[in-house]
């Protein structure tokens, strides 16, 4: 134990095997590193932002971090809907699991065990879609303090100012959930173009169909991504976001090679 006065040493820096982080125009934050799953939380209610999760889908890809998504707040009654807006990200390959943290959290324990047994798994998603509650659910004996949303404007109040990570020890060793601030903004500056491409699953399985090997599915000639759009067998939205996130990628480029 470190006495108080005494000078702490480093001793050794351990591998990092993952970073997962943001980074836009002005900063860059580091979320965690050496994460073996990543769930992002997403619910009905407060209004769902479907651009942070496709977004923080894509920074996990790009660091090979195995993700899947929780469509938390089941009880409510706009879920439906919700459950449509994802189906594009199932569609690409992600899991999306419904549960209800404060109506049923023993079910919320028993869906997620399987997942969370061994691991580091981060939570992450927009303030107020109930990420404390959920970690409330399933660590035994921590009382995160969560806190209703604001109901003049649709929003979560960030309850939470830090991540911290809660042991889970019922689930075996090594298992540990980490609980995180809400977001709302989550920029990919930090991407290249070719990540970005590997990013997106429904994308990187068109990689070497498109006529041009450096081609960046926008404009391009026998372009197989956008052929896959126009025919319906990728969805619009995704696409979307792609090009969204690609021109930021290419505007801060430009910027950097005229500075
Ligand atoms: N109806 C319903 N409300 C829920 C559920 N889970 C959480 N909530 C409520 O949603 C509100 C916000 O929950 P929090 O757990 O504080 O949300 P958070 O994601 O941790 O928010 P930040 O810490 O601000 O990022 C609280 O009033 C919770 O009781 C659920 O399954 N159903
Ligand atoms: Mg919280
Ligand atoms: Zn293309």
């Amino acid at each position: 134990m470190l006495q108080p006065g005494t000078p702490a040493v480093i001793a050794s820096i351990l591998p990092r095997s993952n970073v997962l982080w943001r980074q836009d125009a002005w900063r860059s934050k580091i979320f965690a590193v050496n994460l073996d799953l990543l769930l992002v939380v997403t619910a009905s209610e407060p209004a769902p932002n479907l651009e942070l999760v496709g977004r923080a889908l894509i920074a996990a890809q790009a660091e090979g971090i195995p993700a899947a998504i929780i469509l938390n707040k089941r009880d409510l009654p706009y879920t439906p809907a919700l459950r449509t807006t994802l189906q594009p990200l199932q569609q690409a390959g992600y899991t999306v699991i419904e549960l209800s943290a404060r109506q049923a959290p023993a079910e919320a324990m028993a869906m997620l065990s399987t997942w969370l047994e061994g691991r580091t798994t981060m939570l992450i998603g927009a303030s107020g879609v109930g990420k404390s509650t959920l970690v409330n659910a399933l660590a035994p004996g921590v009382q995160v303090h969560t806190q209703a949303i604001s109901t003049a404007l649709n929003a979560g109040r960030h309850t939470t100012t830090a991540t911290r990570l809660y042991p889970l020890p019922g689930l075996g060793p090594g298992s540990c959930l980490l609980d995180s601030p809400g977001f709302q903004a989550f920029g990919l500056n930090h991407l290249s173009v070719t990540q970005l491409q590997h990013a997106l699953p429904e994308i990187a399985n068109l990689n070497g169909m498109c006529r041009f090997n450096n081609c960046t599915h926008r404009q391009e000639p026998g372009c197989a991504v956008r052929a896959a759009v126009e025919a319906g067998n990728l969805d619009a939205s995704r696409y979307a976001l792609y090009l969204r996130v690609l021109d930021e990628l290419l505007n801060t480029s430009s910027t950097k090679a005229t500075q």
